[in-house]
């Protein structure tokens, strides 16, 4: 008899590594929230040709999922099993549609910081607009009421402070697109940067 050997280390993307817990993470100050005005929104190239609002009533009444995701930031560290709890996407997607010449979207924060994406990124089912990490509320530094979390990418496709999605006619790029790192972000492909494009 052998003794048992122990796990295998689990296999990060390329050129990342471990760290055990989220550190915060983010350019620029933090929000504060204010319950009475928020509001989600979808703009932009919706097919109704309408902008729709989600109070903060009318947000928390959508039906919810958790998704337990491995986290990682272009930066080079990953966290594993954050367990993230909020509204699917898709719910997003299906309550205010695009029209049918939308080729991606835009995630919009407070304070301007923006990610972009394709639709086919957006509508994967393990997307989540969350609202808890770990059982917890989101805290005001982890992105507090509310963070996009979009698993198969590298984290700064994930806007905390989420406010608006606008859905795209026309390719465009967010804010650390614009600043020289890639416009897909597989963290499998390591598609950390514009050049690699
Ligand atoms: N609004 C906003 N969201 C953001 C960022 C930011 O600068 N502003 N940084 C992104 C990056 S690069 C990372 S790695 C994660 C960090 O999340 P954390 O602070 O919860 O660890 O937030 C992402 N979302
Ligand atoms: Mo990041």
């Amino acid at each position: 008899m052998t003794d048992a050997a122990p796990d295998p280390p689990r296999a990060l993307p390329p050129g990342q590594r471990l760290v055990a817990e989220l550190p915060v993470h983010h350019y620029g100050p933090v929000p504060k929230h204010r319950p009475e005005s928020w509001k989600f929104m979808v703009f932009g190239a919706t097919l109704d040709g309408q902008e729709h609002h989600l109070d903060t009533a009318a947000f928390a009444a959508l039906p919810r999922i958790t998704v337990t995701a491995d986290f990682h930031c272009v930066s080079r560290w990953s966290v594993l099993d954050n367990v993230w709890e909020g509204v699917a996407a898709r719910t997003i997607l299906e309550l205010a549609p695009p029209a049918d010449d939308v080729i991606g979207i835009m995630a919009w924060a407070e304070y301007g910081y923006s990610a972009n994406m394709r639709m086919e990124d957006i509508a994967s089912p393990r997307v989540v607009l969350a609202t808890h990490l770990d059982g917890e509320p989101l805290t005001p530094e982890h992105g507090w009421p509310l963070r996009l979390i979009v698993p198969h990418l590298y984290s700064f496709k994930g806007p905390k402070w989420l406010r608006a999605i606008e859905y795209l006619r026309e390719p465009r790029r967010g804010f650390w697109e614009e600043r020289g790192y890639h416009n897909i972000a597989d963290p499998w492909r390591e598609e950390r940067y514009s050049y690699q494009e």
